[in-house]
């Protein structure tokens, strides 16, 4: 069976990986189970800028089809960000409960729609032949009023999600995956791969 590498070093999102592309056609393999282990700069302005470059960087290292996948929460109240910053937002060492808190903090006497936000992901995938694909998704919601749930990572325990009255922290991961933006952007990859290969 030929292989897939995923160019993520991020534990939370490769489970969700795992999960979505089960059902394709070839191996998919994280960056530490291909033996890299090297950090990919990421400074791009757009999640597609970066998943291009996490997607091309690991493929002219190995020669192999590599996907990526760039993602963050935009926070409309703070003018989108933390965005494309996500992960390095106050630093990358700082934790999620730290994190969590201080968004909650800057929204603090925001109501209804003055809190909304989105989780987007895009997934690029590069050919050795140098095409190059993405798609992207985008998963809608609100900022909660406190942290909850213990499923997911990151931002997941403030990501309200009014179709469910939980955050997404809170969703199992099988509904969080049918419904969130890495799914959407992964399916839609799964699909355009099927054409593509
Ligand atoms: P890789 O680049 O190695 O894939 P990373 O964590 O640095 O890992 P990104 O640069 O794409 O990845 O940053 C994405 C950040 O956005 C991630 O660290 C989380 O803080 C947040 N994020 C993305 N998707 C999320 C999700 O489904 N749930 C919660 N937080 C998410």
């Amino acid at each position: 069976m030929q292989r897939i590498i995923f160019a993520t070093g991020n534990e939370g999102k490769m489970k969700e990986i795992r999960m979505l592309l089960k059902d394709l056609d070839y191996q998919v393999i994280s960056m530490k189970e291909a033996g890299i282990d090297i950090d990919i700069i990421e400074d791009g302005d757009t999640f597609e800028a970066n998943a291009i470059i996490k997607a091309k960087a690991i493929m002219e290292m190995t020669g192999e089809i590599v996907l990526a996948d760039d993602s963050g929460l935009e926070v409309d109240a703070m003018d989108k960000g933390p965005g494309v910053y996500s992960a390095r937002f106050m630093g990358e060492d700082t934790s999620y409960d730290i994190k969590n808190n201080y968004i909650l903090d800057r929204l603090k006497g925001l109501k209804g729609s003055d809190r909304s936000a989105r989780f987007v992901c895009v997934i690029a995938c590069a050919f050795p032949d140098g095409r190059i694909l993405t798609t992207r998704g985008v998963f809608e919601g609100l900022i909660g009023d406190t942290i909850s749930g213990e499923n997911g990572f990151g931002y997941d325990p403030i990501f309200w999600v009014p179709e469910y009255g939980c955050t997404s922290a809170d969703l199992s991961p099988e509904v969080k995956n049918e419904v969130s933006h890495r799914g959407k952007a992964l399916k839609e990859m799964k699909d355009k791969l099927k054409e593509w290969m």
